[in-house]
């Protein structure tokens, strides 16, 4: 079972991050590591470049997603952590898997329709490519499993789509890629939280806690402490009653914080409910969740400041994972190549060619 996830290096890292993605990467690591598989972890720069942005901060928060998903306890000995630019497998993947991704299905997407409104200027290109290089960054390593929040369902669909098109296409005879079959891709499973697999903004409980379109006082980041932690959860919008009860659809903010209660304390949302019994009010429930949420929050924060400084140990950490993954991609591009007929075929020796 090979693990692959990638995370953007946009703004600061928020809870929904961390727990829809964030803290299934350390599960997967630990669960990987035990069985002697690959867990890859990719800082997915260009991913970063299909909205408007600064170049010098890109490869600031580059470094601040770095030390916040160490701090979170990846670990380079684990697992393979990687900067997506630094393996051009990703780009190339992109380039093969567009002669079979569908135009139309790309302009339909969610996440594609939601951010071009939103640019000023510019609808790139490579937004709507965004969902093909997703599906090359995952597909490059043959992996079976993508821990990601609840949101990227429709870009794992498509994703498994491009794998089976590319193996049915291409390759029938090495397999389907799923259901246990190998492939010339394998077709991979998107793997979601039991809890907190979406988490949503605490001044708008309708929408995802999210980097690009939430609220500043809704959303919590990872590095939130003290006054300004406190602040968000206690001006968290509820509802006009007092009952303390777990419906998503008439009672979204009080969901979401038992939601982020359980997700934090690491039980599920009944317990989180059980525990409020006694509560007094929402008043009671708010610091229950900010508490929850200091403690889990607090290792981290300590870990960060050690790490963040030290650019060159950064640089070093994912100099190391671009390695491992380079052979790796390097190897499936070069199954994909020959398989679509691109390129030197396999074989032929090319006098000057290594
Ligand atoms: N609200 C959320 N609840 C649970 N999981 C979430 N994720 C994002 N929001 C929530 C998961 O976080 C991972 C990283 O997502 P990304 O690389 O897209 O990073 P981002 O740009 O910082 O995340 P946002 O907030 O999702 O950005 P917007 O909304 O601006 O596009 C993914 O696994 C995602 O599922």
């Amino acid at each position: 079972m090979r693990i692959f996830s990638g995370i953007q290096p946009t703004g600061t890292k928020h809870l929904g991050n961390y727990i829809g993605a964030i803290r299934q990467y350390v599960e997967g690591q630990e669960r990987a590591h035990a069985a002697g598989d690959d867990a890859l972890f990719c800082v997915v720069d260009l991913h970063a470049i299909t909205v408007a942005y600064d170049p010098a901060e890109l490869r600031t928060r580059l470094y601040d997603t770095t030390a916040v998903l160490l701090a979170a306890g990846l670990d380079p000995a684990k697992c393979i952590l990687f900067r997506q630019s630094d393996v051009p497998h990703h780009a190339e993947l992109t380039w093969l898997l567009s002669s079979v991704v569908p135009n139309g299905r790309l302009a339909r997407m969610h996440q594609f329709r939601d951010k071009s409104a939103a640019q000023r200027e510019l609808v790139s290109a490579g937004l709507l490519f965004y969902p093909v290089l997703m599906a090359a960054d995952v597909l490059a390593y043959r992996a079976d499993e993508v821990p990601v929040g609840e949101d990227q369902r429709e870009h794992l669909e498509l994703m498994r789509d491009a794998a089976r098109d590319v193996n049915r296409r291409f390759a029938p005879e090495l397999g389907s890629g799923e259901g246990g079959e190998r492939g010339l891709l394998i077709v991979p499973e998107q793997r979601t939280p039991p809890v907190g697999a979406r988490i949503m903004d605490l001044q708008d409980p309708a929408r995802k806690m999210s980097t690009s379109s939430g609220s500043v006082e809704g959303t919590v980041y990872v590095l939130d402490e003290g006054k300004a932690l406190e602040k968000k959860f206690k001006r968290a919008v509820t509802d006009s009653e007092n009952e303390i009860r777990f419906d998503r659809a008439e009672k979204p903010g009080v969901s979401n914080l038992l939601e982020i209660l359980a997700a934090s304390r690491r039980t599920t949302i009944d317990e989180a409910v059980a525990s409020m019994a006694d509560a007094r009010g929402y008043g009671d429930l708010k610091v229950a969740a900010l508490e929850a949420v200091d403690a889990e929050l607090a290792p981290l924060r300590e870990r960060y400041a050690e790490l963040r400084p030290d650019e060159t140990a950064l640089e070093a950490a994912l100099a190391t994972g671009a390695a491992r993954a380079t052979e790796i991609a390097g190897e499936v591009l070069s199954d994909v190549r020959e398989a679509m007929g691109v390129g030197v075929p396999r074989g032929v020796s090319v006098p000057g060619r290594g």
